[in-house]
């Protein structure tokens, strides 16, 4: 009889339509059928040319009508037709106005072509047109009308990329979602993996053009004959879907894999071995995108080593991938070892004297900030600062200092307020991101990177809601202008539902979260508080070991008289590497946003507040408040249950959790740490921390992912 149930309930499972359990794999392209009252009707895809690029537009345009709308049918009213003027010849009659579409964008228009509706989805080049499809798709997956369309839209930014700090031991650095995607072990015979073809319609749906493979802390082994042809197995997978590879090169590669005594890029068997290495690799990857070099950073090889300069290095790798088309990314993320100075400030001083020496097809690649990837920096002073090259922008996806992957931060706030803030460089209204987007300067290499939050997981960045920060990234590099409220509500739209009693209290919550993050970790323009060398949990005890700038107490600097970093002229004067106005204001406690202020400001624990408070009540309140936030976060989320499947949603409900505790670790190890110093009582109101400092000091954390 049991037996029977037993047998009964597996034939029954073979024929039932597998339940499509909703993990969070689908990312923001679950295409789940749109309720009938929306009114959207079915409709045929025109054949388009046997090209690449426009069979996946195709593929794609067919998998996302189908899953949302139903089968394309021949017999439907309603034509969609894609492609481009030279495969096209319908397009081509059209006389579209695509020249401002340029290499990469779109047009979607509603005509009548031959007495029936017609969508066109039109561009020069047929990367145009599968980013056209992705845009038309969404808007119904977000329910906006598409009966009457006009739509163009072209990317200001030319390389949209991401940057992966994968390591060929499929460990990732900073990641937190799993194993890297690429198994190299397999590659090249094996690059059939469903995971590589849907990492590029991800990619692509959000128009990133761009994957650097492998950690910029690179082994030289990654420029092999074997592991070249590794990276050529996974071009081809993403060639059509418009994403480019590029490599991180490590310097130190002619000495390793060259034979050679030296990389001085001043000696000719140095740059010899590099163009017969670019030549190498463009014979494999033709369309090979060019190399990323992390150099004299962190204990990096590079040019210093041999008293040459970045200029040297760079326009060294850039005359070795020039003739092939490739560009060098050289990251302006240096400090060194023995320079004193505030590390804020070293950057700008390395790199600023060379603004106009590096050759065209070189982008100094910098990160949003001065320090590292902090929950809040003021944007890095670089940014306006070298009006002669071109300057990229290297934002962190994965959320190393945010609460690695169980902490709901939507990244979107961090990224608009860089990109917004205003560098004054050349009057006002010179932003971050028209630097970024090269309005400001004319300049035409333009590039937007992003440390990829991508592993190995089911759902792909460790958390649903981490999906949200790889979206954003690849929306705000399209335009960096863009409202990173309308792309988290594009998001939650498409990856959980389109109610709005759903969209409105997440999108605010997800607005919110980056600023409660601010508030239980660092508050007030404190940074870098986090644990030792792993980055998890509170550390502002850290202190001693190799370098004074990886502790937390060379950043606070709290003592009986107060806390802060003075980076005004009596301290470390990195105020003046900001253009004037810009500067004047951080070093002005009036005009300071109080947001930074313990960035440039060393002040008294009694040193009032906006509000009226001292700092060290205020320091209590906002660390609090952030615990708070969480807690509102978790009844927000709660509430949302009937409009989420129920796998997700317990993972989030879980992860808020976790992250509601790790908050309340956060209040209360700040509060004794920094209470040790400022010696006053709480705010009224406020609770002692449960634990002595000690106790929270002495927690360790041996297998924190990540590292
Ligand atoms: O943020 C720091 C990280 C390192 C990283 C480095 C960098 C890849 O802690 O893990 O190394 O930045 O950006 O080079």
């Amino acid at each position: 009889m049991r037996l029977l149930t037993v047998i009964c309930l597996l034939a029954g499972l073979a024929v039932a339509p597998v339940a499509h359990a909703e993990d969070g794999h689908d990312l923001w392209l679950r295409y789940r059928p749109v309720e009938a009252s929306a009114g959207y009707a079915p409709a045929a895809i025109a054949p388009v040319a046997d090209t690449p690029t426009l069979k996946v537009a195709r593929a794609e345009l067919e998998r996302g009508l189908t899953g949302l709308i139903g089968a394309p049918s021949a017999q439907a009213n309603h034509i969609i037709l894609i492609g481009t003027p030279t495969s096209s010849p319908a397009i081509a009659r059209l006389a579209l106005p695509l020249k401002a579409a340029g290499d990469e964008g779109y047009l979607i228009r509603t005509l009548t072509l031959d007495g029936k509706a017609t969508t066109v989805i039109a561009a020069n080049r047929d990367v145009g047109a599968l980013y056209g499809v992705y845009r038309y798709l969404s808007l119904i997956q977000t329910r906006q009308p598409v009966d009457n369309l006009a739509i163009a839209s072209a990317p200001k930014v030319r390389l949209r990329m991401l940057n992966h700090w994968d390591n060929l031991d499929r460990s990732v650095e900073r990641g937190y979602a799993g194993q890297s995607i690429w198994d190299w072990w397999k590659l090249p015979a094996y690059s059939a993996d469903p995971r590589y073809v849907d990492y590029a319609r991800a990619n692509a749906s959000i128009g990133i053009n761009g994957a650097v493979l492998n950690n910029v802390n690179a082994k030289s082994l990654s420029l092999t004959a074997p592991y070249i042809a590794k990276a050529g197995a996974l071009a081809d997978v993403f060639r059509p879907y418009g994403i480019k590879v590029y490599l991180s090169a490590r310097f130190s590669s002619p000495i390793e894999i060259g034979g050679l005594k030296t990389a001085d890029p001043r000696d000719p068997a140095v740059a010899a071995f590099w163009k017969a290495k670019a030549d190498e690799i463009y014979k494999v990857i033709p369309d090979f995108g060019g190399f990323l070099v992390k150099a004299n950073s962190e204990g990096q090889p590079g040019p210093q080593d041999y008293g040459a300069t970045h200029a040297d290095g760079a326009n060294m790798l850039a005359d070795a991938v020039g003739p092939h088309g490739g560009v060098v990314i050289w990251r302006a993320f240096v400090y060194s070892h023995e320079q004193p100075d505030d590390r804020a400030k070293q950057g700008y001083s390395e790199f600023k004297p060379f603004d106009g020496q590096f050759r065209d097809n070189v982008v100094i690649q910098v990160k949003n900030g001065a320090i590292d990837f902090q929950p809040r920096e003021p944007f890095h002073p670089l940014f306006g600062a070298m009006p002669k090259s071109n300057l990229g922008m290297e934002f962190q996806i994965t959320k190393e200092y945010l609460g690695f992957a169980t902490h709901l931060a939507y990244l979107g706030p961090l990224y608009e307020e860089t990109l917004k803030a205003d560098t004054m460089a050349e009057g006002k209204g010179s932003t971050v991101a028209r630097v970024v987007d090269g309005s400001l300067d004319g300049r035409k290499l333009t590039a937007m990177a992003g440390v990829a939050n991508i592993g190995a997981d089911r759902n792909w960045s460790g958390s649903q809601f981490d999906q949200a920060n790889w979206y954003v990234f690849g929306r705000l590099a399209w335009d960096p202008e863009a409202s990173s409220r309308d792309i988290a509500a594009d998001w939650a739209r498409m990856t959980f539902s389109n109610d709005k009693r759903f969209v409105a209290p997440v999108v605010d919550m997800m607005m919110g979260s980056r600023e409660t993050v601010v508030d239980y970790m660092t508050p007030l323009g404190l940074h870098h508080q986090m644990g030792r060398s792993h980055h998890y949990g509170p550390g502002p005890w850290v202190a001693g070991g190799e370098r004074a700038d990886w502790t937390s107490v060379y950043y606070a600097k709290a003592g009986t008289d107060g806390v802060g970093f003075d980076r005004t002229a009596k301290g470390s004067n990195a105020v003046a590497q900001y253009a004037a106005p810009v500067g004047t204001c951080f070093a002005d406690l009036k005009c300071v946003d109080e947001k930074d202020l313990l960035w440039f400001h060393h002040l008294s624990w009694d040193y009032r507040l906006k509000s009226g408070q001292t700092l060290w009540d205020g320091l209590v309140t906002h660390y609090s408040r952030g615990v708070a936030g969480v807690g509102d976060m978790q009844r927000t989320w709660a509430a949302t249950a009937p409009y989420v499947d129920a796998e997700r949603h317990a993972q989030v409900a879980d992860f808020l959790k976790i992250q509601h505790d790790e908050a309340q670790w956060w209040r209360d190890a700040s509060v004794a740490w920094f209470g040790s110093f400022s010696k006053r009582p709480l705010p009224a109101g406020e609770k002692a921390p449960p634990h002595s400092l000690e106790y929270y000091e002495g927690l360790s954390f041996p297998f924190a992912p990540g590292n």
